[in-house]
């Protein structure tokens, strides 16, 4: 068993589900949540550091139960209403159901090939927000299956063995903010992590301020071709510089940066820049300044949009429009192309800044206040 908080709301949601549809009771019970990451962008698969925030009230609950047939792992979403049936010895094939067999598989091969399972899912994560569903839904199985054969795994473990099952079953090349924050993060504080060492350490949010999660109503897909590219050419640039990893460099190697390939220089000063500003980001919120802290997301909203090319109109007109309304900072948050941006508001503005927003920006929501 991980040694992790379940949301008691979405485990009781999907523990009616599960009874529902497999007319019995199940014999665990959990969640996994999703994450908003404030600062440090596509840093993670360069060795670098990333500041997410693990969400309250939305994420992923997984009920799961032995049997009936060996080998056989049944699977229901509740939320889609969709059902799919595998074996546990089956290849990835592209459906959301990977998610759960490769986690199933990663830790419980042969249990499950001796009981079977049955396994119910509901989420409250959009797809496509940039808020970690996918990563959500393997930590949750992961969650579930290791109580349910008694397993016992550290928080950090779990992350690891999902963030594998990402980049070696379902196939997208990630770096491991995703699940370290939703097996490792407590909802509401801040987890500065560092992926090269998995260093972590918890940080206070700003006082008197709120982080407001808006989705832009565009939908990003990661498994699509930008984000393996992003890495190619994060690979293309440390070769270029002669590192291992984009984050072996500082600030002060912006020089030499600008001398190689323009392209490629750009996205290896977003990965330097970027990874400067979660250094800086902690500092201000360790110091409450709030003003600093807005500065730094929107200059990281900057860099992904001209250095890192990852924003879209939607969210640029929607990040530099919340600023008009009442942010400090806002920025586009996750792998980008569209997904969520997340905004630093004064509590004193947040009752106007909700309804300002999605007024202006009709296909917009706000997601949640953090
Ligand atoms: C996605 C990936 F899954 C993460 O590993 C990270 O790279 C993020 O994009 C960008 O920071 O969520």
């Amino acid at each position: 068993m991980s040694d992790t908080v379940t949301d008691k709301a979405l485990a009781e949601r999907v523990t009616a589900a599960y009874e529902q549809y497999f007319k019995k009771q199940p014999e665990v019970a959990t969640s996994a949540p999703g994450r908003v990451n404030l600062l440090g962008e596509h840093t993670d698969y360069n060795g670098g550091f990333v500041l997410p925030m693990a969400l309250r009230g939305l994420g992923v609950g997984v009920a799961i139960g032995r049997g009936p047939e060996p080998g056989v792992v049944r699977a229901y979403s509740d939320t889609f209403h969709d059902a799919e049936t595998r074996n546990i010895d089956e290849d990835a094939v592209g459906k959301w159901s990977d998610y759960v067999l490769g986690s199933l598989k990663a830790v419980a091969e042969p249990e499950v090939a001796e009981t079977g399972v049955q396994i119910a899912l509901i989420t409250t994560l959009p797809m496509g927000a940039g808020l970690s569903s996918s990563a959500a839904l393997e930590v949750g199985t992961l969650r579930a299956v290791t109580a349910l054969y008694a397993k016992r795994m550290s928080a950090v473990d779990l992350a690891v063995r999902a963030r594998a099952v990402e980049n070696g079953y379902v196939g997208m090349p990630c770096g491991i903010m995703d699940q370290f924050a939703s097996s490792v993060g407590e909802p509401g504080t801040a987890l500065f992590l560092d992926t090269r060492t998995l260093d972590h350490e918890t940080v206070p949010a700003l006082p008197d301020h709120s982080f407001v999660i808006v989705e832009s109503g565009v939908s990003h897909q990661l498994t699509a071709d930008g984000y393996a590219t992003r890495v190619a050419e994060c690979n293309a640039a440390c070769k270029a510089l002669g590192v291992d990893l984009l984050s072996d460099l500082g600030i002060g190697d912006l020089e030499r940066i600008a001398a190689i390939e323009p392209l490629l220089g750009r996205r290896a000063r977003h990965i330097v820049t970027d990874n400067q500003r979660v250094l800086d980001g902690v500092t201000a919120l360790r110091t409450g300044d709030a003003a600093r802290f807005a500065q730094l997301m929107i200059d990281s909203h900057a860099s992904q949009r001209d250095d890192f090319e990852i924003t879209v109109p939607e969210t640029d007109a929607i990040a530099s429009g919340a600023l008009e309304m009442g942010a400090l900072g806002a920025r586009q948050t996750g792998g980008g192309w569209g997904g969520a941006i997340v905004a630093l508001v004064p509590n004193t503005a947040l009752a106007d800044f909700g309804e300002a927003i999605t007024s202006r920006f009709p296909k917009t929501r706000v997601l949640a206040i953090t």
